[in-house]
């Protein structure tokens, strides 16, 4: 076991936690407000241009196996866990914010989640923005800039609003404050030992996005900068100095997927960054705030380091670059059964990280909990062996 320590989380973390569920109470009051709703579902999602028409944005990925039977009915089983528990979700009417939303925005990003979405728009209207599959080309880049102004006009129909420029640009300054907030919060563990657990910096990067007021929001992640550090300050240590430094990357994590991170954390090792979509991929960076808000927008969100991109050299960029800010020794994969760009990306992943000479494992999982015995085991064994 590590040395992790029984330190209450304080009161500020736990609204956090508990974001995601108090947030289906808060989307209501929203929705009696009058304010229009638009569920989402991937990282290439260009959020602020809902913001832009003042309208709630809410993730619908699930992240449990509660629904999955159901979706089953409609869909091949040996589909990734996220597309079956999304869609599930959504015919059982169980997750309240597909519920609420008048529209939903999906992307061409892997086969089964575009044919999910021909399927999902038989209950919700449903809009797809079409990804280019690379993301240098001139071509490529101003076909996505057509795409993201498609989803402007759809939105402004829909909603009957307007979308300026200065709307946009306003967008782009309050998402880009709130990435940059949550980039200095699991900067923290840059420290060594880090000031929180991996598990503490998932729910507060998961959480977060189920906080829908701006100012709310900022205050709560300036919040919990301060208090961790300190605590710290204070001598307080959550991890300890002997626990293994892990980078996470691959599929998007949250929910049942957690169990990765307790795995880890309960072998020794301690995550200290998250690479993939619910961590570094979406926080990492801004968009630029001078010129052209919608070619701006375009080229942020294309530059996305998807496996589902052909080549896909910016998810090394940023893994290469996090293992080096976080001493990381070593670096462990969550791919989601059945994810084809994920498992075969694997290889260049595990090849690019010999060359960076850090210990690599890849490790496939779904969303029961059945496995967590069998991780824990391949995760220790691995932790063992980092010097
Ligand atoms: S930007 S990671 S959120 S596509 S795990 S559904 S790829 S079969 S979730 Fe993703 Fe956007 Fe990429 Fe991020 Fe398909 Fe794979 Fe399932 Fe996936």
């Amino acid at each position: 076991m590590s040395k992790l320590s029984n330190m209450e989380l304080p009161s500020i973390f736990s609204s956090f936690a508990e974001a995601r569920k108090n947030g289906f109470l808060a989307v209501k009051k929203l929705k009696e407000q009058g304010l229009g709703v638009v569920g989402t579902f991937c990282t290439y999602t260009p959020v602020e241009v809902f913001w832009a028409a003042g309208l709630v944005q809410v993730g619908l990925c699930s992240t449990s196996d509660e629904t999955i039977p159901e979706a089953e009915k409609s869909l091949p089983r040996n589909l990734c866990p996220l597309i079956k528990a999304s869609y599930g979700f959504a015919i059982t009417d169980k997750c309240p914010y597909m519920y609420f939303s008048d529209l939903v925005v999906g992307e061409t990003t892997c086969d089964g989640k575009k044919k999910m979405y021909e399927l999902l728009g038989e209950i919700k209207d449903v809009h797809v923005m079409e990804l280019p599959q690379s993301q240098s080309s001139p071509e490529a880049k101003a076909w996505w800039r057509g795409e993201v102004v498609k989803l402007k006009n759809k939105v402004a129909t829909k909603f009957n609003k307007t979308i300026t420029d200065a709307d946009l640009t306003r967008a782009i300054k309050k998402r880009n404050q709130e990435r940059l907030a949550l980039k200095e919060l699991y900067e923290l563990s840059t420290l060594s030992p880090p000031p929180m657990t991996g598990l503490t910096q998932l729910q507060l990067l998961y959480g977060s996005q189920f906080k829908f007021n701006h100012q709310a929001k900022m205050a709560d992640i300036l919040g919990a900068i301060e208090k961790i550090k300190k605590v710290y300050a204070e001598g307080q240590r959550p991890v300890s100095e002997k626990a293994k430094r892990v980078v996470v990357t691959g599929c998007p994590m949250g929910g049942a997927t957690e169990k990765l991170t307790r795995a880890i954390e309960e072998s020794n090792g301690v995550v200290v960054a998250y690479e993939n979509c619910t961590g570094a991929k979406q926080f990492d960076r801004l968009v630029p705030e001078e010129g052209d808000p919608w070619t701006n927008l375009a080229d942020y969100y294309l530059a996305v380091g998807c496996a589902v991109m052909t080549p896909n050299p910016n998810r090394l960029e940023l893994l290469g670059r996090l293992c080096r800010q976080f001493a990381a020794d070593g670096v462990i994969e969550m791919t989601l059964t059945a994810c084809q760009p994920y498992a075969i990306e694997s290889r260049a992943i595990g090849q690019f990280l010999s060359q960076e000479k850090r210990p690599f494992m890849s490790l496939e999982t779904d969303y029961s909990l059945g496995d967590f015995e069998l991780l824990k085991t391949r995760v220790a064994a691995f932790i063992e062996n980092l010097s």
